[in-house]
C-alpha cells in the first residue's frame, strides 16, 4: 500500500467540533501540508507524489525551521497534573447532549464522540451516559450489595467482600438500545456522534455474576431469572433469563483499569455481555433470583418494539450485528481527492465480528475490509478499508457479519419486519453520502 501512497485525504471535522487554531491555519495554507507531524515525517511520499501533498515543498515553513520554545526550554514537572488530562489541543473532543431530546438533562443521553476515537477502547472521561434520574457519587464504604430469593443463603457484600472475591477482567461493548433510534423513520441527525454514539467499549472488570449466585447456593430447579436493582431514584430493575446470568454476566467494579467513574455507575454495575444497555444496571444494590420475569415499568412500559400490527415486543435484549463507518462521517469535509482511510466500528451481542463488507456506490458493490486485531466477542472491532476518491459523488456503506452468521440489514429491509414507528434495535447499514464538494451528509439510500 505504501507504494503510491500519497498524503492527502484531509478531513475538515464536523461542525459541532470546533476546529483548533492550529488547524485553521494548516487549511488556510493552501497546497502547504504545513502541519509540523507531516512535514517531518521521514517522506514515504517523496517518490511519486505530487508536490502539494508531499511536504517537500515547503523549504521555508517555519514550523520546520524555527526551534519552538518546547525544543529549547525545560518542560513541565512529573505529577504537575496528578490525574492526568487529554491534550488542550483535543478540547474539541466531548461527549454531548443532544438539544431538545429531554426535557430534564438528569434525565438524558450524552453521545461518544466515536467520530474522533481511535482503535477500539473508549477512554473513561468520553464513555456515553445515559441516567433516568440524574448520576450519583456515591460513597463506596456505604455501598452494599444484597443478594436474596430462591438463594440458600441470602447475603449482603460491602465492596471490600466483592473485591477480595476471584475476579476476571473482560473487553465489552455497551450500547443502549435507543441508539441509532431516531433514524427509524428518516434521516433525523447530522453527525455519527448523534447517530451511533450511545456506544462505548471499555474492559470491565469484576466478579462473575456466577461466583456470586454460587456462593449464595441459588436454587437451581427454580430459580429462573434474576432481578437486578440500581440505587439511584429511577427504581432501574431489569430482568435477566438464568442462562444469561450464569454466563458471562459480571458485577463490576472497574472500567479500563481504574474504578468505575461515577457517570457509569460507582461503585458497581452489572455487565451483561452484548445485551441493550437498559440491562447494565449502574449504582447496583440488589439481585433477587426468582422463578418468573418481573415485568417491571423498564421491561413493559420502556425498552419494548412497537411492530407493524401495534403489538410490542417485550424481551429483546441482544444487541444485533451492527457497524457504521466513522471516518469519513456525517459534517465533515472531504478536502482532497485521492487516498482515504476509511474506518469505522462493527459490533454483534451473539459473539464476533467475522466481517465486514464497504461499499461505495450505495450498496451495488462490496469490498472487504480489514479487521483489526483484537476481534473479541460482544466488543467493538476497528476496521480499515483503502479508498481513493475520484472526486465524483459517492455513497459509503459499512456491513457486518458475525460469526454465527447473522448480517446486518438494510433499512428497508429492517422496515418491512419491524415497521417505522419503533425506537429500538435499529441495527440497519448507515449511509454516508459524499457530495462533489466533499460535504458527507447522512442519508438513507436503499
Ligand atoms: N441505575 C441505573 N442504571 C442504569 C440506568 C439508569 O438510569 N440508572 N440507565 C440504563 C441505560 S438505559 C443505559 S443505556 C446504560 C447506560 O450506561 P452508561 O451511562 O454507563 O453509558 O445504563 C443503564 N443502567
Ligand atoms: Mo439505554
Amino acid at each position: 500500500m505504501s507504494e503510491g501512497l500519497q498524503l492527502s485525504g484531509r478531513i475538515r471535522p464536523a461542525p459541532e467540533v470546533p476546529r483548533p487554531a492550529g488547524r485553521r491555519r494548516f487549511l488556510a495554507g493552501a497546497l502547504v501540508a504545513g502541519s509540523s507531524a507531516l512535514a517531518a515525517r521521514p517522506s514515504p511520499a517523496a517518490s511519486g507524489a505530487p508536490k502539494e501533498a508531499s511536504g517537500t515543498d515547503a523549504p521555508g515553513d517555519p514550523a520546520i525551521l524555527d526551534l519552538p520554545a518546547h525544543t529549547r526550554g525545560l518542560g513541565q514537572p512529573v505529577a504537575a497534573r496528578a490525574y492526568g488530562q487529554p491534550s488542550r489541543w483535543e478540547q474539541a473532543l466531548q461527549r454531548r447532549e443532544s438539544p431538545g431530546l429531554t426535557r430534564v438533562s438528569a434525565a438524558s443521553v450524552s453521545f461518544a464522540p466515536l467520530q474522533g476515537l481511535f482503535g477500539i477502547i473508549t477512554p473513561n472521561g468520553l464513555h456515553f451516559e445515559r441516567h433516568h434520574q440524574g448520576w450519583w457519587e456515591i460513597d463506596p464504604a456505604q455501598h452494599r450489595l444484597m443478594i436474596n430469593g430462591l438463594v440458600r443463603q441470602a447475603k449482603v457484600f460491602t465492596m471490600d467482600d466483592l473485591m477480595r472475591l476471584p475476579s476476571v477482567s473482560r473487553i465489552h461493548f455497551i450500547e443502549c438500545g435507543a441508539n441509532t433510534g431516531m433514524e427509524w423513520g428518516n434521516v433525523a441527525v447530522p453527525t455519527v456522534q448523534y447517530s451511533h454514539g450511545m456506544l462505548s467499549c471499555s474492559e470491565y472488570t469484576g466478579v462473575l455474576l456466577s461466583t456470586l449466585l454460587d456462593l449464595c447456593g441459588a436454587d437451581p430447579v427454580h430459580g429462573k431469572f434474576v432481578l437486578a436493582e440500581g440505587a439511584d431514584g429511577s427504581s432501574m430493575t431489569r430482568t435477566l433469563p438464568i442462562d444469561q446470568a450464569l454466563d458471562d454476566v459480571m458485577v463490576a467494579w472497574a472500567m479500563n483499569g481504574e474504578m468505575l467513574r461515577p457517570e457509569n455507575g460507582y461503585p458497581l454495575r452489572l455487565v451483561v455481555p452484548g445485551v441493550q444497555g437498559v440491562s447494565w444496571v449502574k449504582y447496583l444494590r440488589r439481585l433477587e433470583v426468582g422463578d418468573q420475569p418481573w415485568h417491571t415499568k423498564d421491561e413493559t412500559l420502556h425498552y419494548v418494539d412497537l411492530m407493524p400490527d401495534g403489538l410490542h415486543r417485550q424481551y429483546t435484549s441482544i444487541q444485533e450485528v451492527k457497524s457504521v463507518i466513522t471516518t469519513p462521517s456525517g459534517g465533515q469535509v472531504m478536502l482532497d481527492k485521492g487516498y482515504y482511510n476509511v474506518s469505522g466500528l462493527a459490533w454483534s451481542g451473539r459473539g464476533r465480528i467475522r466481517r465486514v463488507d464497504v461499499s461505495f456506490d450505495g450498496g451495488r458493490n462490496w469490498r472487504q475490509a480489514r479487521l483489526e486485531t483484537p476481534v473479541l466477542p460482544k466488543a467493538l472491532t476497528r476496521f480499515n478499508v483503502d479508498w481513493v476518491w475520484d472526486g465524483s459523488p459517492a455513497v459509503l456503506q459499512s456491513r457486518a457479519t458475525d460469526d454465527t452468521g447473522h448480517v446486518q440489514p438494510r433499512i428497508n429491509q429492517l422496515r418491512a419486519l419491524r415497521g417505522s414507528r419503533s425506537i429500538y434495535h435499529n441495527n440497519s447499514i448507515q449511509s454516508w453520502k459524499v457530495a462533489e464538494t466533499g460535504e458527507v451528509f447522512n442519508a438513507q439510500v436503499f
